[in-house]
């Protein structure tokens, strides 16, 4: 089974459909009025935290999402019809962000949204709105307007997805310890089960519903001594047990080093991050119906520090009843996480904004979106200027021009071409 938890994807919301040019043609009339219905509005793409998705796998195959575009105006003063939008669902837990690379090539990072909650939905790109037909352009002065609106671009971006599972519990222990065995039996969750270690590969998510409390389980595969260096599968889920509120630490009771084995998860979670080694922890012996008494006598001598013990076997299910009360008790009496990461939007990130500057008797502006957007227009080309100058308006370039005193028809240089202003 395919694992994802970071993904970069493309994503183009539709195009507006143009404006109609048309005039009536009826019997009798020579000259009809001029109509030309408006574009139908640009797909707009969206994302929606969804409690059915486990990770972004998805994603892997399909790179590129793109919403459909508006359909053109028609004529009789029909519109063309709304592209319908694309909600895509992710996993709860997953997380939106623009990085962008600073001139010295260092990665920032810009956090978009944090879809935390099930059922939020999240705005990636915006349809463009259709452009108006020439229906609208008549005055009893000008009756044969021959222009229509062209419908606007859908926005198009470049997005990192990153999911950090949320649970309220994360499964740790060493490989197997009988962690998947567990979550088989206390969730609804149907893992791989086999007597080797590295029998899971990914982290499995299982809902727990216990004594009318629900909540979720995130079984964490490959941790083993060095995993902060990489041994196992080294790491790269232990983010995964970083929103989590409680860890569950399963212990296998044949094991000849108990003591040991518990001490080599813990501090693999330091080494990894202190506050991991902070979170309320509650350990299961597993195993014990493998186990005779005066060996079950033994492990019960010994301490684990403060943390709560419970001896159970997940095969036989004896002992789950008390672990999961004592889990469902730890989620409730657990620390509120704190420090929620701050959220900016696409106009905070560098490469969106853009810099005017006076420049002899012109002006220049600058930044990578003004300068891609010039670059595709045919500034030669009446309409497609028409649009370019909506855009700039929209973004806010030519209120920005004007502020530093910008006139009708001064130069304004934009990466290689040289338009002239106009007013907003
Ligand atoms: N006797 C006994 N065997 C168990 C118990 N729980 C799990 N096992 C066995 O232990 C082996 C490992 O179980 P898994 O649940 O796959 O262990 P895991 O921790 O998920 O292992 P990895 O996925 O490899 O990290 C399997 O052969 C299970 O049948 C138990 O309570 N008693
Ligand atoms: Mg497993």
């Amino acid at each position: 089974m395919a694992f994802a938890d970071e993904v970069k994807i493309v994503v183009k919301a539709g195009k507006g459909g143009d404006g109609l040019i048309s005039f009536r043609r009826e019997r009798y009339v020579p000259r009809g009025g001029p109509d030309g219905g408006d574009g139908g509005k640009g797909g707009s793409v969206y994302l929606i935290a969804d409690h059915n998705e486990t990770n972004l796998s998805k994603f892997l195959r399909t790179r590129h999402i793109t919403a459909e575009n508006g359909q053109n105006g028609k004529n009789n003063q029909s519109a063309g019809k709304s592209a319908t939008d694309l909600v895509i669902s992710v996993p709860v837990g997953t997380q939106v962000i623009k990085q962008k690379v600073s001139t010295k090539g260092k990665v920032e990072e810009y956090l978009l949204t944090d879809l935390d909650k099930a059922g939020t939905k999240y705005l990636l790109a915006k349809g463009g709105g259709g452009g108006a037909g020439n229906m609208h352009f008549a005055r009893p002065s000008f009756q044969a307007p021959k222009f229509a609106d062209l419908g606007e671009a859908g926005e198009e971006l470049e997005i990192i997805l990153r999911l950090k599972i949320i649970a309220e519990v994360g499964l740790i222990g060493l490989p197997n310890a009988g962690k998947s065995t567990l979550l088989s039996v206390i969730s609804n969750a149907k893992p791989k089960i086999a007597d080797y270690a590295f029998t899971t590969l990914i982290p499995n998510l299982g809902l727990v519903d216990f004594e009318g409390k629900r909540f979720l389980v995130a079984d964490i595969p490959g941790l083993v001594e060095g995993a902060h260096t990489g041994k196992g599968l080294g790491i790269s889920f232990l983010k995964h047990i970083e929103r989590t509120k409680v860890l569950v630490h399963l212990v296998d009771a044949l094991s000849p080093s108990i003591k040991e084995d518990f001490k080599v998860i813990n501090n693999e979670l330091k080494k990894y991050n202190k506050n991991l080694a902070k979170k309320p922890q509650i350990i299961a012996i597993n195993k014990i119906d493998a186990i005779d008494e005066a060996a079950l006598k033994v492990i019960k001598k010994q301490k684990f520090g403060k943390y709560p013990i419970f001896y159970i076997s997940a095969a036989a299910h004896t002992g789950l009843t008390e672990l999961l009360h004592a889990t469902s008790k730890a989620i409730q009496m657990a620390p509120k996480l704190v420090g929620k990461a701050k959220v900016f939007t696409l106009a905070d990130v560098p490469t969106n904004r853009f810099e005017v500057t006076k420049k002899g008797k012109g002006f220049v502006v600058k930044g990578d979106k003004v300068e891609k957007l010039l670059a595709k227009t045919d500034i030669e080309n009446q309409q497609a200027m028409g649009r370019a100058y909506s855009v700039l308006k929209r973004m806010g370039v030519l209120a920005e021009l004007k502020k530093i005193g910008a006139k009708d028809e001064d130069k304004v240089t934009i990466g290689t071409k040289i338009i002239e202003y106009r007013v907003a």
